[in-house]
């Protein structure tokens, strides 16, 4: 008897098939592979999603929402090559929600389950959590300003939320569960498979920031945005600018235009330093707003003046002009504290960085004033405060501004070294909140060990696991954790000169202080946390970013064509990288090209 024979198009079926099967899809990320680590992370295998190419984005309609979806979209465009639009959801469903799924995914306000039963998953128990991601009793909705809750079933995903900013930090999350390839800023082949399951999250600290120095060298609009986006990635809220120094004034006030035209001219090293004239600033505050994140401006005063000296000798206490300033001691100049023209000055410049920044924080500095002692320095301070407070902002510090009289809404920013300050315990007493930026943990220009090329070491070397072990909550002696806003990483750039140099200074450490931010302590882990931290050389690589490949980290291995370009001196590294030039990777081929 005759067998049937298939017919060609069968065999190429077949084929097609096998081939497919040998090509086994890529295992997706691991749900918990998160930074900083989630409070809630509810695996189902079962469960994974690819997204196909005919994906949207639907969002309800609350103010905020759909720029977020557009956010999302413009994060995945580039490698999947999708066009992913957004949608809004008919009215009448769900607040803050953000679904992801083909076009025959998830119907249209739909308030059903994604496929998944849709318990109110534990944030260990029931909502909501305290300080330390404990759950307690309470309300049905736990997630707060920033929480978000996140569930990705075979058939889509769906984010919620209380708030846009919730949605936003969700939108971060999904983008580490993607593969690596997300990074990558041309359209890459690639199965974009997300893990099932749920996570439920929300930071332990309403402030978690970093501070880039702006004075001793000058960074311009496009590598401060660059830092913002770095920020949103970790959910990091807020960006402290250190504005003036003695190297320079950056930022224009027309009032006293000579601060910038003249104080901005240099930088350490003698560079042509320069300035942002407000409309600069308002881009890099829109830019940040959009990635919900807070700009907060810094006018060190009385110290760290020299700039403003060299522009209006009027507020020298000889009233000579100093000449401009291009080193890197601190300590020298002042402003004259007792002459009323100084708190014009301050005013006027209070109040148009005031006018230029809708967040809710002026930073007046206070750090190092060795030449204004004792009652002349608090008087100043109390001032200045209150000057603050006449633009309706509230008033941070450095911790040096304790011994001054509170104020409504006053916050001192630690960044001693011992743990121990009865001054700064006695602000808090009387009412006063911190941010913790402890030099030894937190500051971001200390070197990571002896041969990093670039960096301080007064306050130590700060290597990934010292930026990661320790305890905002418990790090001042007398402080309790009630008063502790939240932690910042400064980034001092007095031997910090490019982008790729500030990169190499942030990663991995940022991300190590947006997890004590962030994640509750409980889950606290540094060995769980160097495994998780891992997965994001592969994603700095392919977006370009420059970090220090620290062997405190077990990156994974490098394909081999990436390795080689990192060796090879095509990239224009900066020169004070030197030989030693491997630790900031070169861009991948695929950036190159982008
Ligand atoms: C101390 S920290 C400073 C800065 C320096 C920094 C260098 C602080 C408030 N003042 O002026 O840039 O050390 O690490």
């Amino acid at each position: 008897m005759a067998t049937a024979q298939p017919g060609v198009a069968d065999l190429a079926r077949a084929a097609a098939q096998a081939a497919e099967n040998l090509l086994a899809p890529p295992a997706p990320v691991p749900l918990g592979d998160v930074v900083p680590a989630p409070v809630s992370v509810v695996a189902d295998p079962a469960a994974d999603f690819t997204l196909p190419s005919d994906a949207a984005i639907r969002v309800s309609a609350e103010a905020g929402a759909r720029d977020v979806a557009e956010h999302l979209a413009e994060l995945l465009r580039p490698a999947t090559g999708y066009p992913l639009p957004v949608t809004e959801a008919t009215p009448g469903g769900p607040a803050f929600t953000l679904t992801l799924a083909g076009v025959d995914g998830l119907p249209a306000a739909d308030t059903s389950p994604v496929g998944l039963p849709r318990p109110r998953v534990p944030l260990d128990g029931a909502a909501p959590l305290d300080r330390d991601g404990r759950a307690g009793a309470g309300t049905p909705s736990a997630l707060g300003d920033e929480g978000y809750r996140l569930e990705i079933s075979a058939t889509g995903v769906r984010l919620t939320a209380d708030t846009a900013t919730g949605l936003f930090h969700g939108v971060q999350t999904l983008r580490q569960l993607l593969p690596v390839a997300v990074e990558s800023p041309s359209p890459v082949d690639e199965r974009w498979v997300l893990p099932g399951g749920v996570i439920v999250d929300r930071p332990r600290f309403p402030y978690r920031g970093a501070m880039l120095d702006v004075s001793r060298h000058f960074f311009g609009v496009d590598d401060v945005l660059r830092v913002i986006d770095h920020l949103a990635r970790y959910k990091l809220n807020h960006l402290h600018l250190h504005l003036t120094d003695d190297q320079g004034w950056r930022i224009a006030v027309d009032s006293w235009p000579r601060l910038a035209t003249v104080g901005g001219a240099t930088q350490v090293g003698a560079g042509p330093g320069g300035h942002y004239t407000k409309a600069d600033f308002r881009r890099i505050v829109r830019h940040a707003a959009r990635r919900h994140v807070t700009v907060v401006p810094e006018i060190d005063l009385p110290g760290h003046t020299n700039a403003a000296l060299v522009a209006y000798p009027e507020l020298a206490p000889g009233k000579v002009a100093p000449p401009p300033y291009t080193g890197t001691e601190v300590g020298f100049s002042h402003v004259d504290p007792a002459d009323d023209r100084t708190y014009d000055f301050v005013a006027d410049v209070l109040g148009e960085v005031a006018a230029l920044t809708p967040g809710p924080w002026l930073h007046i500095g206070g750090d190092e004033a060795f030449k204004v002692k004792g009652a002349a320095y608090t008087s100043f301070v109390e001032r200045t405060q209150r000057i603050v407070a006449a633009t309706g902002r509230a008033v941070v510090g450095w911790h040096q501004i304790a011994p001054a009289a509170h104020l409504d809404g006053r916050v001192l920013q630690w960044w001693g070294t011992n743990g121990d300050d009865p001054e700064t315990a006695e602000a808090v007493r009387r009412g006063a909140r911190l941010i913790l930026s402890p030099a030894n943990h937190a500051y971001l220009d200390m070197k990571y060990g002896p041969d990093t090329p670039i960096g301080h070491d007064w306050a130590g070397l700060i290597d990934v696991r010292r930026a990661y072990e320790w305890d905002p909550g418990t790090h001042l002696t007398g402080v309790p954790a009630d008063a502790v806003l939240g932690v910042e990483a400064p980034l001092w750039t007095e031997s910090v000169t490019s982008l790729p140099e500030v990169e190499f200074m942030l990663f991995p450490r940022l991300p190590a202080i947006a997890e004590l931010g962030w994640s509750p302590r409980r889950i606290h882990d540094w060995a769980g946390f160097r495994a998780r931290m891992a997965g994001h050389g592969p994603r700095w690589s392919t977006a370009g970013i420059a970090f220090h490949r620290s062997p405190e980290v077990p990156w994974p291995a490098e394909r081999a064509d990436v390795d080689r370009l990192d060796r090879e001196p095509t990239h224009p590294f900066p020169s004070q990288l030197g030989p030693d030039a491997t630790e900031v990777p070169a861009p991948t081929a695929a950036t190159a090209d982008g």
